[in-house]
């Protein structure tokens, strides 16, 4: 029997491709000159597609997969992918929650501690010589006893709350809905960045979350606030967080998404009060490898029974 044919959106793993070979014909969209013409001749025998978050699932491919049954996305954010449509075509829509927790949760932690204790500073501190030449750097700031504000309380928000509490902070959060725990909750974000010292951005992208961190939510948090955003590039107003950033009416900034990436405006990357990263919120080996194994894993159990682990909330009835 021929095996379904399976439409690979983005890269995959050599342990992806080797289970996903395994079950499936390939088609890698990647190695199309243009897979849109590709798809107008071969996409009515494409059954299962596999993507990731920031590639998603362009309208342009949806519309010639007309027999599709699952998307499986490698990565918790499906901001990328529209769920309705493919609801409505009856195709559901997975991805890969909780395993990258503890993963995203470090990457928040250690951008806030890079911002607090000036790590990029002073690791040019040594390199350059400024330490035998100038003598010892300037002092930073403890990130120990402060009030963090957590922006979208939910599986990773959460683990973030829990490694932060060795340091003795504060949690207060801001989501749409009051969550059954012990920290504060605001159902205003500007006055929530009012009152901590920094804000960790973790909601999903997507239209209601667009821009929420917008030019008064910045100036709440203030010239000696911290901005951390490990969610998505869209949820922050880049341009009026530079130009806080630019003129002192916001302190610092701990970057792993960015509104164009992997394109980053020029103004952002040559401040000195900002710690940049290349969107690895997850992406460790071991953290990667779960994820990859959650994407395989949920292909082959809607191939075995037509059931999936981990839908996404849109698609949990389907
Ligand atoms: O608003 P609620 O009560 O549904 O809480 C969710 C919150 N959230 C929002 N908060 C404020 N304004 C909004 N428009 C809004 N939309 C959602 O974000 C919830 O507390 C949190 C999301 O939590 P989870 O669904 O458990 O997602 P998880 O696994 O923590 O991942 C969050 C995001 C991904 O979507 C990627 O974009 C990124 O982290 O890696």
């Amino acid at each position: 029997m021929s095996k379904p044919d399976l439409f690979l959106i983005g890269g995959a793993t050599e342990v992806m491709l080797e289970r996903l070979g395994a079950a499936f014909t390939i088609h890698k969209a990647k190695e199309m000159d243009d897979p849109v013409a590709w798809l107008a001749t071969h996409g009515d025998k494409i059954t299962y597609v596999a993507t990731n978050g920031h590639d998603g699932v362009k309208p342009a491919y949806m519309a010639a997969l007309p027999n599709l049954k699952a998307i499986s996305c490698y990565g918790v954010g499906y901001d990328a992918i529209d769920t309705n449509a493919a609801r409505a075509k009856g195709v559901v829509v997975t991805h890969t929650p909780n395993v990258l927790n503890a993963e995203v949760a470090t990457t928040a932690v250690m951008l806030m501690m890079a911002c607090y204790r000036e790590l990029l500073r002073d690791d040019a501190w040594v390199r350059s010589g400024d330490w035998e030449a100038k003598g010892n750097a300037p002092l930073t700031r403890s990130m120990d006893g402060q009030t963090v504000g957590i922006l979208g309380l939910g599986r990773i928000g959460q683990a973030i709350a829990d490694k932060l509490a060795p340091f003795d902070t504060t949690i207060v959060y801001h989501s749409r809905s009051k969550k059954d725990v012990a920290y504060r909750y605001y159902d205003n974000l500007a006055e929530m960045a009012r009152d901590v010292d920094a804000l960790i951005c973790i909601t999903p992208g997507g239209p209601s979350t667009n821009k929420i961190v917008n030019r008064e939510a910045i100036d709440s948090l203030g010239p000696q606030g911290t901005l951390i955003n490990v969610s998505r590039g869209s949820v922050v107003d880049e341009t009026a967080m530079i130009a806080a950033l630019q003129e002192g009416r916001l302190g610092w900034a701990g970057l792993d998404v960015f509104e164009a990436e992997p394109k980053v405006p020029e103004a952002l990357r040559k401040l000195p009060n900002v710690v940049l990263l290349p969107h690895v919120g997850s992406a460790t080996v071991e953290t990667r490898a779960a994820m990859g194994a959650l994407t395989v894993d949920n292909l082959l159990q809607h191939l075995k029974d037509g059931t999936v682990l981990t839908p996404v909330p849109e698609c949990a009835d389907m």
